[in-house]
């Protein structure tokens, strides 16, 4: 069953090229409800821990980085359906491949700097939720 909540982190490209606000209308204008918010930044140690899943992939060293690099915004959202629709709400991964429209396509430039994070499933929305947010942080 769907728990209706997901979680983001607009990354740092995004935040330093000035889109924070802008991608939070987007989210609020979509129908999601912001549940907890944080302006904060990882250090390569907790990106790396956050990405633990992708430690095998080629690209995992340059996420690391890139994630570390600079402020994020994390979040946790609430809508009926909402992993998948927020998904559907940021697009495809590389954003040349994302829909018109989409949130990637609209403010990122490139695969790696892909502006904003989007859970893959309601069991990672709440892992991933926990490990920014406490228990009174996101009732
Ligand atoms: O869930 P999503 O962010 O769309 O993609 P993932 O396959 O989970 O990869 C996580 C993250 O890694 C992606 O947002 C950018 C980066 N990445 C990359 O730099 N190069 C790739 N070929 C694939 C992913
Ligand atoms: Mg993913």
């Amino acid at each position: 069953m769907s728990t209706n909540r997901t979680f983001t982190m607009i990354k740092p490209d995004a935040v330093a090229n000035g889109h924070i606000g802008a991608i939070i209308n987007d989210i609020t204008s979509a129908g999601f409800k912001i549940i907890a918010l944080k302006y904060t930044r990882l250090t390569a140690e907790t990106a790396g821990a956050f990405y633990a899943v992708h430690r095998e992939r080629p690209f995992y060293n340059d996420l690391v980085n890139f994630m570390s690099s600079g402020p994020i915004v994390a979040a946790i959202l609430e809508k009926e359906n909402a992993v998948e629709d927020f998904r559907k709400l940021i697009g495809a991964t590389d954003p040349s491949k994302a829909d018109e429209g989409t949130i990637r396509r609209k403010y990122a430039k490139s695969i790696d700097a892909n502006a904003v994070h989007g859970s893959d499933s309601d069991e990672n929305a709440a892992i991933e939720g926990s490990f920014f947010f406490s228990a009174f942080e996101r009732f």
